[in-house]
This record gives structure tokens, C-alpha cells and sequence, in this order.
């Protein structure tokens, strides 16, 4: 049986609340049951332009995590050093079909799940000055793909949750906030819902609309 590693102490979660990258940290350390501290990065008052803070992520973006001085950035790359140093096989199997299937999904993480639905919520709740109109194109594009996907499976890679499911939920779910309806997509909805019936999943905030 697989004997569930633990850090020596909470890890450090730098985030923003509002943060879909934050968030899909945050929801895998709790799916994992790890102790962990978040550390609001106030991103509007510049504190992730702070030497202190360029120094953990370069880029001077959240999530950031902090595990007893192993300091990782990249929100992907984080759910990757917890899966393999904490979460054993059960969320990034290591046969070659998985891993490939995994790769997939990163980059549809990094690609239309964040240029689509996150892009369109960057207009709505921050005003970033980003063309709505593609954005929800691409968001509308995106789901119906994963409708048909999940038409016919649970989960993005075989029978159960994996980092996949993980690395694209918190954008998707959080699509109206942006002004995308996910209505028309009932199969992609019940795949959020299985996600959030996961035990130890947490919700991001609703953020409300930029006035
Ligand atoms: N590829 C990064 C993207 C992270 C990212 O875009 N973070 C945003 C918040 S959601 C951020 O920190 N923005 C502040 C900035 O870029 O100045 C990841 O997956 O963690």
C-alpha cells in the first residue's frame, strides 16, 4: 500500500484569491490533504515586483509555493512536484498514454483554457485590456471540444480524477464570470460537478464584475 508522504511543515502557498492558477493549487494541496498557508500577494499594490518576491518566481506571478525551502513557481509545474513528491500514482500515472495525455492537457491549460475563459474574466472583472469578443470565441470553441470529450468520459485521462482535471477546472467553472454561459454544454457541467464532489475539494471565490 502506498504510505502518503508529509512536509516537515505547512507549505507556503503565495497567491492571489482571485487567481484561477492560485486556486488550482490550492484545490489540489487540499484534495491531497497537506497542511499548507496561504500568503496573500497583494498584485494590484506591485508586491510580486518586490525583490523578496522576484526572488521565489522571476516572472513576479502567483501561484508560488514554498515547501520547507524547495521553492517551485508555475501553477503546472507545482501540481507536478506535489503529485510525484506527495500524491503517489493516483493523480499523474506514469504509463506512456497517461503522460502524453497529461502533456495534452497542460497545454490546453496554458492555451485556450487561459486565452478563452480566463482571458474573457480578465476583461469582465479587472478590465484587462484584452479583446473580450476572441476571447469568448475561443472559450466557446474550447467547451465544445470538451463536451464531446466528456459525452464520453468522466474524467479527462481514464476512470478517475487526475492533475488534468485539476490543471483545467478553475477557469472552466468560473467562465460566466466572464460573460460565458455554460448552459449549452451540459456534459462539461457535470464533469465540474464530479470535480467538486471530490472529497477535500474548495471553491474559488465568485468575484463580482469590475464597476
Ligand atoms: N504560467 C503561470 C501563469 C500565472 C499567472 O498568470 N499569474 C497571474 C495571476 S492569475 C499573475 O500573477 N499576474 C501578475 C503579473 O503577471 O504581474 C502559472 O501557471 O502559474
Amino acid at each position: 500500500m502506498h504510505m502518503q508522504a508529509t512536509p516537515s511543515a505547512p507549505i507556503l502557498l503565495y497567491r492571489s484569491k482571485v487567481s484561477g492558477h492560485s486556486h488550482r493549487v490550492e484545490l489540489f494541496l487540499s484534495l491531497l490533504g497537506l497542511p499548507f498557508e496561504m500568503m496573500d500577494v497583494d498584485l494590484r499594490g506591485g508586491a510580486n515586483r518586490s525583490d523578496a518576491y522576484l526572488a521565489l518566481n522571476p516572472f513576479g506571478q502567483v501561484p508560488v509555493i514554498d515547501d520547507n525551502g524547495t521553492v517551485v513557481y508555475d501553477s503546472n509545474a507545482i501540481l507536478v512536484y506535489l503529485a510525484r513528491t506527495y500524491g503517489g500514482e493516483r493523480w499523474m500515472p506514469s504509463d506512456v498514454a497517461s503522460q502524453v495525455a497529461l502533456q495534452q492537457w497542460f497545454s490546453i491549460a496554458a492555451g485556450p483554457v487561459l486565452n478563452g475563459p480566463g482571458a474573457a474574466r480578465m476583461v469582465s472583472l479587472f478590465r484587462a485590456p484584452l479583446d473580450h469578443e476572441r476571447a469568448k470565441g475561443i472559450a466557446h470553441k474550447l467547451f465544445a471540444v470538451l463536451e464531446q470529450g466528456f459525452s464520453k468520459a468522466a474524467y479527462a485521462i481514464g476512470d478517475e480524477a487526475s492533475l488534468a482535471d485539476i490543471a483545467a477546472y478553475s477557469y472552466i467553472a468560473h467562465a460566466p464570470e466572464g460573460g460565458v454561459d455554460l448552459a449549452p454544454y451540459p456534459a462539461l457541467c457535470a464533469w465540474l460537478a464530479r470535480i467538486e464532489a471530490l472529497p477535500g475539494f474548495v471553491p474559488m471565490q465568485r468575484a463580482a464584475p469590475a464597476t
